[in-house]
């Protein structure tokens, strides 16, 4: 069993402030900034390397010896802390890039990769999600839950596309038993703020086939500070290496992993 430290509240007063900046350097270059291809279906801009930038010096400047692991690149393991940051500068890059509104600031420390804070910040609405491990989830200060709903036809049921074929078509097969029975789906492109909508009870449910650290470790630690849950997508213990992700508010979680046991993608 691992014995977490204590958490210490400047580790969530640094992250806020970081990702504040990060967020006023993404809303400054917003429009302005050149994008680049990472790989099929995957770009980054001059901002999102501003933004890490950034995010790491503040973090650098108040707790020297910890590690980091940030979306865009330099990853070297660094310092010998159990202490990890684990950074996604902007996360809905795609969105960025081509001018829609829905992009964030994702920024969890972990301990063991399990993580112990976590905040997401929206510029554009000015909105900062933030949890400490056993200490709830909180929207701009205020206490957050997730939803209270309960029947499959009311659920509001977000996802995000990967960028392979083959796993846009996994989401696809996943959906088809959900979109049918739900309230409706949303795809915001922005997995860290998509998390963080479940913990608000905004989303009530979320899934991805595909996803990386960054993108989630602040928003599945929001979901279970709020009362929710994740696991992965057999409804399995989720890690933030594990790639894939179903978070809920908990009532949800058992009929939609027998949707897709029905329909054998839980195999
Ligand atoms: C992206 C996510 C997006 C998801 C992609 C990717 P980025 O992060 O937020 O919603 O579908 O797999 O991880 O590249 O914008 O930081």
């Amino acid at each position: 069993m691992i014995v977490f430290p204590e958490i210490n509240s400047t580790w969530r007063a640094v992250a806020e402030a970081a990702a504040r900046t990060a967020g006023r350097i993404a809303v400054a270059y917003r429009g302005q900034v050149e994008t680049k291809s990472k790989g099929l279906r995957n770009v980054v801009t001059e901002a999102d390397f501003l933004c890490q930038a950034e995010i790491k010096r503040q973090i650098s400047a108040a707790f020297p010896d910890h590690r980091f692991l940030a979306e865009e690149t330099d990853n070297t393991p660094g310092g010998a802390s159990e202490l990890c940051w684990v950074i996604d500068p902007i996360d809905g890059t795609t969105n960025y890039s081509y001018g829609l509104p829905v992009f964030c600031t994702s920024i969890a420390l972990t301990y063991r990769d399990v993580p112990l804070v976590g905040v997401v910040y929206d510029p554009l609405r000015d909105e900062m999600y933030a949890a400490e491990r056993g200490r709830g989830a909180t929207l701009n200060g205020r206490a957050i839950r997730v939803s209270e709903r309960t029947a499959l036809v009311d659920a509001l049921v977000g996802l995000e596309w990967a960028s392979d074929p083959p796993l846009r078509l996994e989401t696809v097969r996943r959906l088809d038993p959900l979109a049918t029975r739900c309230m409706t789906v949303r795809s915001p492109g922005a997995a860290a703020l998509s998390l963080a909508y479940v913990a608000a009870g905004a989303l009530d449910v979320y899934f991805n086939v595909k996803l990386s650290a960054w993108d989630v470790a602040a928003g599945c630690l929001l979901i279970e500070e709020a009362g929710g849950r994740v696991s992965d997508l057999r409804g399995g213990p989720w890690s933030i290496h594990g790639g894939n992700y179903l978070g809920s508010n908990g009532a949800y979680h058992a009929a939609i992993l027998d949707l897709w046991r029905a329909t054998s993608l839980t195999q």
